[in-house]
C-alpha cells in the first residue's frame, strides 16, 4: 500500500459506505465518498426510518475531522449522471485537497441493496434495474476515460448463486463436456430483481475487462451484520445507517431489534434458509485487502465474502441464547415466507480467496451477539413495532 493511494466509495453514505470510508483513511489512503442519498429518501418514502439518526455526510465528515483529524471528501449527486461522474472523477466535486487526479481504486457500494425493495412494485424493479445497471455502467466508462488502471471493487453478493445442489466454487467453474475442458463463470439463480442486477453488473464488468484490459475485483458478500466499528469512536452521528425493517433490514440486524423489542423473531417458512454471514468489520477488512491486493489487468477477480454459515433458524437460537444472557425472553414465531426461495438445501460455498490475503475473521460468538444485543437494548425506545413485519411478498 502507498500512504497516498486515492480511494473514491461510491454509496459512502449507506451500511457499509460510511464505515468503510473512516476505516480506510486511518489507513492512511485519501479518501472521497460520494453518495445519492438513495437510502435516505427510499426511508422517507417508505417511512422505515433507521435505529439511530445519523446526520447527512457532510456533518459526519466534519465530526470525524475534528474528532481524529483526518479528512473524508464528501459529494452528493448520482452516479447514473455521467456529467456528475465525470466531475467527480475529475476532482470537481470535492475540495482542492483531493486534486485532479482520478482515483487509483473505486468501491462500488452506489446499488440498491435490498432484495424486497427490488420486488415491491414494477417502479421499483425498473429503478433497481436502472440505478444499479446504468450507475455500473457509467462507472465503467469513467474508469476508461480517466484511468484505465483504477481497481474497480464492486461489492457483489452470495445471492447471485442461489442454493444450488452442488457445492459453490468462487467465481468461476471448470466444465469438462465431451472431452474438452473450459472455465466459465459459475451459473447464476439468482433469487430477487435486486440479485439479479448484481448477476448483471457482474457480467457487465466481465465484458469490460475481456475488451477493455480493466482490473476488477466483484466481493460476492453475504448478509452482513453488526452496528459498530472500531472507528465510531463511541458517537452515535458516526455509526451506520441500521435498519431493522422488513425492506433494508438484514436478517440477524432484525433480529436483534426484535428480540430488544420484545417481538417474536420473525422467520421466514422452515427457517432451513442458509448463508454465508459476516461482520461488519470483516467487510471493511475484505474491501482493504482487495484495494491492498488489486487484481491484474484484464482480470476479473471474485472473492465469495463470508466468514460462517448459519441457517435462519441457527441465527434465531443464537439471539435467544442472547437474550438469555440479558434476562430477556425471546420467543422465536415462523410465519408465511414472503420469498420464493428454498427453505431446506444443500450449501456448500468456497471461500478462501479473502483469507489468502489474510483475511481475520471475526466470529458471532455468544460475547458478541450478547454485545450487539446490548447495544440495540440502547435505543430500544425508537423501535417502531410495526416496521417489522414483512409487507413485500415475491408473488
Ligand atoms: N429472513 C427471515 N426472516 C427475516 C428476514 C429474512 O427468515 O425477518 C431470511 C430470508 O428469507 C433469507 C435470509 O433470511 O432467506 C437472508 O435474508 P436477508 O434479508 O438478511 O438477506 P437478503 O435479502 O438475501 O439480502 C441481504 C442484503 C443484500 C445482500 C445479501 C447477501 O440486503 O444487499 O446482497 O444479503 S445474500 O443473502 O448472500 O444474497
Amino acid at each position: 500500500m502507498t500512504m497516498t493511494k486515492k480511494v473514491l466509495i461510491l454509496g459512502g453514505d449507506g451500511y457499509l459506505g460510511w464505515p468503510t470510508a473512516m476505516y480506510l483513511t486511518k489507513l492512511g489512503y485519501k479518501v472521497a465518498a460520494v453518495d445519492s442519498y438513495f437510502r435516505r429518501w427510499a426511508c422517507h418514502e417508505l417511512n422505515v426510518e433507521p435505529l439511530i439518526d445519523v446526520p447527512n455526510m457532510q456533518i459526519r465528515a466534519a465530526l470525524h475531522k475534528d474528532l481524529t483529524q483526518r479528512t473524508i471528501e464528501v459529494a452528493v449527486g448520482d452516479i447514473t449522471n455521467y456529467a456528475f461522474l465525470q466531475k467527480v472523477f475529475e476532482g470537481k466535486a470535492f475540495s482542492s485537497g483531493w486534486g485532479p487526479e482520478p482515483p487509483d481504486a473505486v468501491i462500488h457500494y452506489a446499488e440498491q441493496p435490498s432484495a424486497p425493495y427490488s420486488m415491491i412494485d414494477r417502479e421499483k424493479a425498473v429503478f433497481t434495474l436502472t440505478n444499479n445497471l446504468v450507475g455500473t455502467a457509467n462507472l465503467i466508462h469513467a474508469v476508461r476515460e480517466y484511468n484505465r488502471d483504477c481497481h474497480i471493487v464492486k461489492l457483489g453478493t452470495m445471492g447471485v448463486y442461489g442454493t444450488p445442489n452442488i457445492d459453490i466454487e468462487e467465481g468461476y467453474l471448470d466444465v469438462e463436456h465431451k472431452g474438452r475442458r473450459h472455465k466459465f463463470l459459475y451459473p447464476k439463480a439468482p433469487g430477487s430483481l435486486y440479485h439479479l442486477t448484481k448477476a448483471q453488473d457482474g457480467d457487465m464488468l466481465y465484458f469490460y475487462v475481456r475488451m477493455w484490459d480493466l482490473r476488477v475485483t466483484d466481493l460476492n458478500q453475504g448478509p452482513v451484520y453488526g452496528i459498530e466499528t472500531d472507528d465510531t469512536l463511541k458517537d452515535d452521528r458516526l455509526f451506520s445507517i441500521f435498519n431493522y425493517d422488513d425492506v433494508f433490514g438484514t436478517v440477524l440486524n432484525r433480529f436483534l431489534v426484535q428480540a430488544a423489542a420484545g417481538f417474536p423473531l420473525t422467520v421466514y417458512g422452515k427457517g432451513g434458509q442458509t448463508r454465508g454471514y459476516l461482520d461488519i468489520k470483516d467487510t471493511l477488512a475484505c474491501v482493504e485487502l482487495s484495494v491492498r491486493h488489486p487484481a491484474d489487468r484484464g482480470k476479473y477477480r471474485v472473492f465469495n465474502q463470508f466468514v460462517e454459515l448459519f441457517s435462519v433458524n441457527e441465527l434465531a437460537e443464537k439471539v435467544v441464547q442472547a437474550g438469555r444472557n440479558l434476562g430477556l425472553k425471546v420467543e422465536v414465531k415462523s410465519i408465511p415466507n414472503p420469498r420464493r426461495e428454498a427453505e431446506d438445501h444443500y450449501y456448500n460455498p468456497a471461500h478462501t480467496g479473502l483469507l489468502d490475503l489474510g483475511l481475520q475473521p471475526h466470529c458471532l460468538t455468544d460475547e458478541v451477539a450478547t454485545q450487539m444485543l446490548a447495544h440495540v437494548m440502547k435505543y430500544k425506545g425508537r423501535i417502531q413495532r410495526d416496521y417489522i413485519l414483512p409487507r413485500v411478498s415475491w408473488l
